[in-house]
């Protein structure tokens, strides 16, 4: 495919795909992290980095890996999430032309499809930028709070109460951890594999406060092993949020199709792509 001429590397698919198989097949190794996977995490380092988006002044987002400097690796919203970085750095010292920028979102997209999420449409073209480029503390959001915090937010990325409903179905993945954000737990009974099971269970199970000394959160009536953020619950307490939450609930494919969109919408906030920048197609691995 591509080569090194005359002191400068041209990727092409070929080369982003290598990158792709290298992390998916570190998923693979590193199996004893948490629940059996860094996919998590990834898609949440890969969020984090683009949630800081402003519209109005253009600042944040995936742009620029700031995350890497304290300022912004210090904010108590990215509390953890030096085991994503720490995860990527060898495929990075293995790739060094790839920016940490372009490395994060394509780790995204690869946990996404492997973990047998949505095809995930990947651009390339961010640059690293330096640690003036940190975005102030408090742009992602808090979870503790509700409808009016998540509008103001996701509002402020560009994001309408459809795409608001459809990003949060990532939250089938994963779990929260006491030691990052004081919450505790995992939302779904899968939370390596992606899928519509987020809406299903905010919908149909009976919510109850959990009775602890932590935040304030909710646990599943009937197992006590499933939690919701206060931030989650707001998408069935609000009317226009909740008629998606039923369209994502009883449609997988519509959630697929639209969690694929806002992913890849969410990921290229505030990127300058050249107008020759055409999304690639990268094939899982399980396929
Ligand atoms: Fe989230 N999230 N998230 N989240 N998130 C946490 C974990 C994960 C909020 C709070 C938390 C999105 C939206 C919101 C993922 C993806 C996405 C944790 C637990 C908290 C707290 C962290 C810890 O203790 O380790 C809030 C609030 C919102 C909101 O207001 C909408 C979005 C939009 C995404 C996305 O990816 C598009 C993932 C994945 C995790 C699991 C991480 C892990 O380590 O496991």
């Amino acid at each position: 495919s591509s080569g090194e001429t005359s002191g400068f590397f041209q990727p092409k698919q070929d080369d982003y795909q290598k990158v792709y198989n290298q992390i998916a097949a570190r998923l693979e190794e590193k199996d004893d992290y948490d629940d059996g996977s860094y996919g998590p995490v990834l898609v949440r380092l890969a969020w984090h980095a683009s949630g800081t988006y402003d519209k109005e002044t253009g600042t944040g987002g995936s742009n620029g890996a700031t995350m890497r400097f304290a300022p912004e690796g210090d904010h108590g919203a990215n509390a953890g999430l030096a085991a994503a970085r720490d995860f990527l750095e060898p495929v990075k010292q293995a790739n060094p032309w790839i920016s940490y920028s372009d490395l994060w979102i394509l780790a995204g997209v690869v946990a996404i499809q492997e973990m047998l999420g949505p095809q995930i449409p990947y651009r390339p073209g961010r640059k690293d930028k330096d640690i003036a480029a940190c975005t102030p503390d408090g742009r992602l959001p808090d979870a503790t709070q509700g409808n009016k915090h998540l509008r103001d937010i996701f509002y402020r990325m560009g994001f309408n109460d459809q795409e608001i409903v459809a990003l949060s179905g990532a939250h089938a993945l994963g779990r929260c951890h006491t030691d990052r954000s004081g919450f505790t737990g995992p939302w779904t009974f899968s939370p390596t594999v992606v899928t519509n099971e987020y809406y299903k269970l905010l919908l149909n199970e009976k919510w109850q406060w959990k009775n602890w000394k932590g935040p304030k959160q909710l646990e599943d009536k009937t197992t006590k092993t499933l939690m919701m953020l206060p931030t989650d619950m707001a998408l069935v307490s609000d009317k226009s949020f909740k008629q998606w939450v039923e369209k994502y609930a009883k449609d997988n494919d519509l959630f697929f199709k639209d969690f694929s969109a806002v992913i890849t919408k969410l990921f290229e906030l505030g990127v300058p792509f050249a107008e020759n920048a055409t999304p690639m197609t990268l094939k899982p691995t399980t396929a």
